[in-house]
């Protein structure tokens, strides 16, 4: 399977949906990448559009792609989109795998619609783990116990030098291996409810829509 093609694919069609004067989020990932490139394209060729990055490498690559950016302001976003590492049947999602889930979410929290790009390797009949969280440094110790109170063992990320990694809040990253999420809303309000988590990667109810992309460079569209 030419999963880079599939990807590609989602990101030229999410690109399509940019209209003039749209003020867009930016997503992270191998996967927004093509829809940077494609956005970037349709700005070089006239369209008028803005973006607000949810990480360093999408500011990086917006500004190789003459995307003009900004930050986030009370107004919001007309569009956000992003890839994901797991899409289920109701467009719940888990994200946060490239460690950027908590700027991702403020910015698809901040969009009128939120669009998800994938490729079909994302797409599962029911979330389960890795699912990415957030924490405060402080009392983490304290925080992977409560966290695995919630039925998974929880791993900080380590980067491969083996100190821990940092999300660009400044925060530690972890992951938890829930062999399954049965009920992905009352295990999103038990992991907000808990202090020294800053935030969690289920997306529930966010997306609007979801375009799977083929290697064959046909892309489902899915719509809530
Ligand atoms: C970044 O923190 C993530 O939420 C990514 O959007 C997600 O991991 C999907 O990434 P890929 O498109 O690279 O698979």
């Amino acid at each position: 399977m030419d999963v880079e093609a599939a990807k590609h694919a989602a990101g030229e069609a999410a690109a399509a949906l940019v209209e003039d004067g749209m003020r867009v989020g930016l997503g992270t990932g191998s996967t927004a990448r093509w829809f940077i490139i494609a956005l970037g394209r349709r700005i070089d060729a006239g369209l008028r559009a803005s973006g607000v990055a949810t990480s360093y490498a999408t500011q990086r690559l917006a500004e190789e792609h003459s995307i003009p950016l900004h930050e986030l302001t009370r107004s919001g976003l007309d569009l956000a989109v992003d890839g994901a590492d797991q899409v289920d049947a109701a467009l719940n999602v888990v994200k946060g795998g490239g460690g950027a889930l908590v700027r991702e979410k403020i910015v698809a929290g901040a969009a009128r619609r939120f669009v998800v790009i994938v490729d079909e390797s994302k797409s599962v009949t029911h979330l389960s783990g890795p699912l990415p969280v957030e924490l405060l440094g402080f009392g983490v110790e304290h925080t992977l116990g409560a966290l695995e109170a919630t039925g998974a063992r929880f791993f900080l990320r380590e980067a491969p030098d083996g100190s821990l990694e940092h999300s660009e809040n400044g925060n530690l990253l972890a992951d938890g291996l829930y062999p399954a999420i049965s009920d992905p809303h009352a295990l999103a309000d038990a992991l907000a409810a808990l202090p020294g988590v800053v935030d969690h990667g289920l997306f529930l109810g966010m997306a609007e829509r979801v375009l799977v992309g083929r290697d064959d460079g046909t892309v489902e569209d899915r719509t809530r």
